[in-house]
C-alpha cells in the first residue's frame, strides 16, 4: 500500500499498543529534545556556510550550491521507532535514530560531493558515525546520494551534549530526481505501478550520465581558463 496509508495504519497501531498517557509523555519528551537537534543543525550549517564563504573569498570553485535543513516531526519519530521495533522512549530515540536532524547539501558536480564530505569528516570536533555512498552503489530504484551521520558537540548551560545529524549530499540533478520520486511515493495512496518504478529508474540512469558529462565539461572549461590565465601571466 502507499506511504500515506501505511503511516495511518502505523499510527493506529501505536495508539492501540500504548496507553494514551504514556504516548503523550513520550511525545512531550521528544518535543523537549527538539531544540537540541535544532542546535546540531545550526552547528553543521555554520560549518558549511564557512566553507562556502571561504571558497568565495579565496576565488576557488564553490562546491556548495545550496543548503537545506529539516527536523523530523515528533509523530514521524514515533512512527519510525515503531516501524523499526525500537522501544518508545526519549533514550531510545537518542540511541537509535540518526536522522532526526537532517541537512541536505546540494552540489554542482559529483566531485564536489566528495570534496565537501572530506572537508566535514576532517574537522576534528565532528565524529563520523556512518557513511553510505549511494553514488558508487545506487539503491535498486536508482536513488543516488552520499549520506553521512556526524556527531557534533552542542554546548548547553548544563554541559556538552553530542548530537547526531544526518547530512545528505547530492548534485542538483540527483536532488531533482529524489524530490520527484519522494513526491510520487508520498502522494500515492496505492502502490506505485511497476512501469512507473521502471521509468523512474531509467530517468535516474539518464540523470547520472548527464551528471558525468557535466563534470567532464566543467573540467574542460576550468582547463581552458587555467591556460588563459597562464598566457596572461607570461
Ligand atoms: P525523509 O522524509 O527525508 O526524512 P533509516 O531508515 O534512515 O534508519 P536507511 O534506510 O538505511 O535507514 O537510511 P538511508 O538509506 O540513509 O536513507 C534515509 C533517508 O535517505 C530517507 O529518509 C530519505 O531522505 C533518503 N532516501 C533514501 N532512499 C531514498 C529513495 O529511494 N528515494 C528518496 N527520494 N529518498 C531516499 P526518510 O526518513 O525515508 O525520509
Amino acid at each position: 500500500m502507499g506511504q500515506l496509508h501505511n503511516t495511518e495504519n502505523m499510527i493506529n497501531d501505536i495508539i492501540h499498543l500504548q496507553s494514551s498517557r504514556s504516548l503523550i509523555n513520550t511525545l512531550t519528551g521528544i518535543e523537549q529534545n527538539m531544540a537540541l537537534y535544532e542546535s546540531g543543525i545550526q552547528e553543521i550549517r555554520t560549518k558549511l556556510e564557512i566553507l562556502q564563504r571561504d571558497a568565495r573569498f579565496s576565488d576557488h570553485h564553490n562546491p556548495i550550491e545550496s543548503i537545506k535543513s529539516r527536523i523530523k516531526r515528533p509523530m514521524s519519530i514515533i512512527e519510525k521507532m515503531c516501524r523499526k521495533g525500537f522501544p518508545l522512549s526519549v533514550q531510545s530515540m537518542r540511541d537509535n535514530l540518526n536522522d532526526i536532524a537532517g541537512i541536505r547539501v546540494i552540489c554542482p558536480f559529483i566531485e564536489d560531493i566528495y570534496t565537501v564530505a572530506d572537508m566535514l569528516i576532517s574537522q576534528d570536533d565532528l565524529t563520523l558515525i556512518t557513511q553510505k555512498d549511494y553514488i558508487k552503489n545506487p539503491k535498486p530504484n536508482g536513488y543516488r546520494s552520499y549520506h553521512l551521520v556526524l556527531e557534533v558537540p552542542v554546548f548547553l548551560s548544563s554541559g556538552k551534549e553530542p548530537v547526531r545529524v544526518e547530512v545528505q549530499l547530492r548534485t542538483i540533478a540527483m536532488d531533482f530526481w529524489a524530490s520527484l520520486e519522494h513526491q510520487i511515493h508520498y502522494k500515492s495512496s496505492h502502490d506505485v505501478p511497476n512501469d512507473v518504478v521502471a521509468e523512474l529508474k531509467e530517468c535516474a540512469e539518464i540523470i547520472a550520465q548527464t551528471d558525468e558529462r557535466m563534470q567532464m565539461l566543467s573540467k574542460q572549461i576550468r582547463c581552458i581558463s587555467d591556460n588563459e590565465d597562464a598566457v596572461l601571466k607570461k
